[in-house]
């Protein structure tokens, strides 16, 4: 018996497996019920006394011994199937899977292709501003309520440094640096401590309008943003302008455009009022224009601001914010588009 267990040691020492299946299989060799070591202890009822102790404590270490190499084995070859797996083929050619664009910058290219055909181009700024640019030159009084710790991400105190809370610090920047005419867009991330939910997010995306020269007037404002509604949502399209108030423009007004989605005659998504507010504009205060070293009695200008998401949201009909946000690709890729 003694040289049968050893015979058995050396076999399960050499033992190795290529695969779970030949695992499987020297498993039951050994362990299962008709298996040796079981055929073994019952062969050990039979031994003499004398040998008992040294014949129970090898049949207990090649049962130890087995057990300790299917563990190991085990290991090895689950290891060796997930870094050799020939599920993902990286040098395979694209056929039919080709990416979508992401509904944002679908929408944000849409409207800088409308805006540029009527001699629009684009300018970009950083993310992260000083108080000067996001507040300051926008005319916002020292103590307004949107410098509130609420409403802006604060990245450091005196001098303040914040995360921009509108694009329009982008176009600040372009007027310091340009005489008029100046037609700009500024697309871009913008950043407000809210909390999130379907109609928040503490980061959303905006494109702000701006043009400045000579005789600029709120005629102009409104015949821009009328062929933009009308580009944007089809021909039939119609606007509405409601006053409204913001730092940085007087007079100031809102957007409406006749509902997209029930077509003006009342849904929940215009609350049966068959209108949903698309922008806010105004004139530029002239105080912005001064903060920027552009003579105001020379030159006026109108400025426009809009989120991307909410004009995405109306066109594409997807009433959670948060789906924008979240990446999956059952979502994503429902959209093509010419943009
Ligand atoms: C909104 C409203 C607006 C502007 C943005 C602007 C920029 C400069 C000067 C004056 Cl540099 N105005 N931008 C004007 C009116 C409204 O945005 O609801 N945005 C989502």
């Amino acid at each position: 018996m003694k040289e049968t267990i050893e015979k058995y040691l050396k076999e399960v020492e050499a033992f190795s497996a290529g695969n779970l299946e030949q695992l499987e299989q020297f498993r039951i060799k050994f362990l299962s019920k008709k298996g040796l070591i079981p055929a073994l202890f019952s062969e050990f009822k039979n031994v003499p006394p004398e040998d008992r102790k040294e014949l129970g404590q090898l049949i207990n270490s090649l049962k130890q011994a087995v057990q300790e190499k299917i563990v190991a084995l085990k290991t090895e070859i689950e290891q060796k199937s997930e870094t050799t797996s020939t599920d993902l083929d990286l040098t395979m050619p694209v056929t039919d899977n080709l990416g979508t664009r992401h509904p944002l910058s679908l929408v944000r290219n849409e409207i800088i292709d409308i805006f540029s055909r009527i001699g629009f181009s684009v300018s970009e700024g950083p993310e992260i501003e000083d108080d000067f640019h996001n507040f300051s030159a926008l005319n916002f009084p020292e103590e307004h309520p949107a410098r509130d710790m609420q409403d802006t991400f604060f990245i450091e105190k005196d001098p303040d440094i914040l995360l921009r809370t509108h694009t329009s610090s982008v176009q600040v920047r372009v007027m310091e640096n340009t005489q008029p005419p100046i037609r700009t867009l500024s697309p871009g991330r913008v950043f407000r401590n809210e909390a999130i939910s379907a109609r928040a997010h503490c980061i959303f995306h905006q494109v702000e309008g701006l043009y400045v020269d000579t005789h600029v007037s709120f005629a102009d404002l409104k015949q821009t943003l009328y062929f933009f509604a009308r580009e944007m949502f089809g021909q039939n399209t119609k606007t509405r302008f409601r006053p409204s108030y913001f730092p940085f423009t007087e007079p100031s007004a809102e957007m409406d455009i006749s509902c997209n989605i029930c077509g003006g005659k009342g849904c929940n998504i215009c609350k049966y009022t068959g209108w949903v507010e698309i922008l806010g504009c105004g004139m530029v205060d002239p105080n912005v224009l001064e903060a920027c070293d552009i003579d105001s009695e020379k030159y006026t200008g109108f400025a426009f601001g809009m989120g991307i998401e909410r004009i995405a949201m109306l066109k594409y009909r997807v009433n959670d914010l948060r789906l924008y946000f979240e990446n999956d690709i059952r979502f994503l890729k429902q959209f093509r588009s010419a943009y």
